[in-house]
Order: structure tokens, then C-alpha cells, then sequence
């Protein structure tokens, strides 16, 4: 059976869905801090930093794997360091520890492009680089792959990993991300017909919709373990754009969007990051292979979302 924690946050409430369509309903417990409404499975409150209670559900529930999605992400983890590191590292090292006991066989856990730092090539940055994040976050998340990897070749615990990108979703709303201006972008556009940005129109990062984003875990989860050559995380990518790429995308279904520029302190994290990954190892070493192009996926959001919002 599949446990995933953090499962009403933005790639929880998708892949919990996806886990749903390929397990069956009675394969799959979600949980997290809070119950969304109209659960598709069943739907656990648990707190990710209370062992105890996670260790009775993977008991009780006879879990064997696990889907680790909880995070505090880039821009509140720099204004939260101290709970960002613990969320981020100590409910890793609970689940690294429990697969190491034989309690669970394998675990999902992202990383992110958040790792790369400015010191990083910024231009299809590759599988093996410099790597010296400047973000609580990216720091978290670098410490969270050589942990997995040290896990993995200490005590063989099947930890697998790929580095998401940006995600662009519409059934659950990201929280305290630098790429979410590209989420909320669509819903302005549609309520307001107008959104202000708080990164620089020629700010340019790699992104991925959501269903590839899914795919690829999905995809990573049930390979063989010979195929997996890499046991920090896998690059991952699909296209990258800049905010006045998108908004003139946008223009071209809802003519009269505005979009205006005010950067905050999130440019500075995003100043920080690759602009593209190459993502090369991953399609050799377990066919990756994203579907959406940056065109289909601005069309999916806006015809989604003028459903989800009855705009
Ligand atoms: C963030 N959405 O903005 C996350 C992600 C690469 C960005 O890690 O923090």
C-alpha cells in the first residue's frame, strides 16, 4: 500500500489522483496537516514531524511505499529558515530511517532546481555540476539528495529522486514558491484580466506542467532499480519561459491581459537558478520524455481553470 504525505499540497493533490487511477482507491492512504474537502481516498490528518503517528499508520495500514512531498519551499523557507530546515530534513530523516528498519521497501522524495546555485552554469545545466545553493530551501534539498544517496549506498534503502522544475498546476494552488507567479498569473488573467508580477518580465526559468511532472515520478517509481544510475536526483525538464513570454501567450486567448512588473525579494532566488536543465540522463536511463509544450499547456490552464473558477 502507498502512503503519501503532504498530499493536499500542488504535485499531492495530483498525484495522489494518478496513484488513484493506477493502484485503486483501497491502495492508497493520503495525509496531511489538514483534510481537503471531497477526498478521492482515504485521507489521514497527520502532522509530518510526529514519528510516532506516522509509524502507526505505516503499521496499521501495512504501507510499504511511501510518496514524501512535504516542504517548505524557496521564499517561505528564506523568511522561515529554522522551520524550513526542520520540516525539510528531520521528516526525510524519519522516512529514510523507517526504510532503513524495513518498516517501508521504497520512497518517493523531490528534490528541486532550487539546488543549483549562482555559481551554477546557467544554460542546460547539467546532470553533475557546481552545486552551491543560496537558499535555505536549495540547501535543504541538496543535504536532503546526499542523504538519500548516503541511505542508499549504506543500507541499500530505495530512495529515488528527480529535481522538479516550476510547477504549473490548476487543482490545488502552490504556497511559497518563486515559480508560483506562473500559476497565479492564470488566475488574474482570468478574474481581472491583469496581474503584477513579482519577478522581471525577462526572468527566465525551466518549468513543467504538472501531468509531466507526474509522469515522470510515476514513471521513476516503477522502473527497475538497474536502471537507476543516479541516487542523488534526476534533472528533469520540459520547456522555460519568462514572464513576458507567458503573458504573450496568454494575450493570444484573452486579448486585452495587462500584466505589470514589480519585483520583490523573490528575484533574488530566482537571479539564482538555472534558466534550462538537461535532463539527458533521465531520458537514457528511464525514458523520460515530457508531453506538454509550453503552447498546450497554456491553453490546458486557461480552459481548466475557466471551469474550475466559472469565469
Ligand atoms: C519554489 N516551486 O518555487 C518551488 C520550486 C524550482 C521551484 O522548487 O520554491
Amino acid at each position: 500500500k502507498i502512503l503519501i504525505l503532504g498530499a493536499a499540497g500542488q504535485v499531492g493533490i495530483d498525484l495522489t489522483e494518478k496513484l488513484i487511477e493506477i493502484f485503486g482507491t483501497e491502495n492508497v492512504i493520503a495525509s496531511d496537516l489538514k483534510i481537503p474537502e471531497n477526498p478521492k481516498c482515504k485521507f489521514l490528518q497527520l502532522d509530518a514531524l510526529d514519528k510516532e503517528a506516522i509509524k502507526e499508520v505505516i503499521i496499521h495500514e501495512k504501507i510499504t511505499t511511501v510518496y514524501h512531498l512535504v516542504a517548505m519551499l524557496s521564499a517561505t523557507g528564506e523568511k522561515k529558515p529554522l522551520l524550513a530546515w526542520k520540516l525539510n530534513m528531520d521528516t526525510l530523516f524519519t522516512i529514510l530511517e523507517f526504510a532503513k528498519e524495513g518498516l517501508i521497501k521504497k520512497i518517493f522524495w523531490p528534490s528541486s532546481i532550487a539546488i543549483f546555485g549562482p555559481t551554477t552554469p546557467k544554460i542546460n545545466t547539467p546532470q553533475s555540476t557546481i552545486i552551491e545553493p543560496t537558499t535555505i530551501y536549495g540547501i535543504s534539498k541538496y543535504a536532503g539528495e546526499l542523504l538519500c544517496q548516503w541511505y542508499y549506498q549504506k543500507h541499500k534503502v530505495d530512495v529515488r529522486s528527480v529535481r522538479y522544475p516550476g510547477l504549473i498546476s490548476w487543482k490545488a494552488e502552490p504556497g511559497g514558491g518563486t515559480t508560483d507567479y506562473a500559476v497565479e498569473i492564470f488566475y488574474e488573467a482570468l478574474r481581472n484580466k491583469s496581474y503584477t508580477c513579482f519577478l522581471k518580465e525577462d526572468t527566465r526559468l525551466p518549468m513543467m506542467y504538472i501531468d509531466d511532472a507526474i509522469e515522470a515520478t510515476i514513471r521513476l517509481m516503477t522502473t527497475e532499480a538497474e536502471t537507476i544510475k543516479t541516487r542523488t536526483s534526476y534533472n528533469i525538464s520540459a520547456f522555460d519561459f519568462t514572464p513576458s513570454e507567458l503573458a504573450a501567450l496568454i494575450k493570444k486567448h484573452i486579448p486585452d491581459f495587462q500584466i505589470r512588473y514589480s519585483p520583490d525579494f523573490r528575484q533574488n532566488i530566482a537571479d539564482s537558478w538555472p534558466q534550462s536543465i538537461d535532463d539527458t540522463q533521465a531520458r537514457q536511463d528511464w525514458n523520460w520524455n515530457p508531453r506538454f509544450t509550453l503552447e498546450k499547456m497554456v491553453s490546458e490552464m486557461l480552459s481548466k481553470l475557466t471551469n474550475k473558477l466559472k469565469v
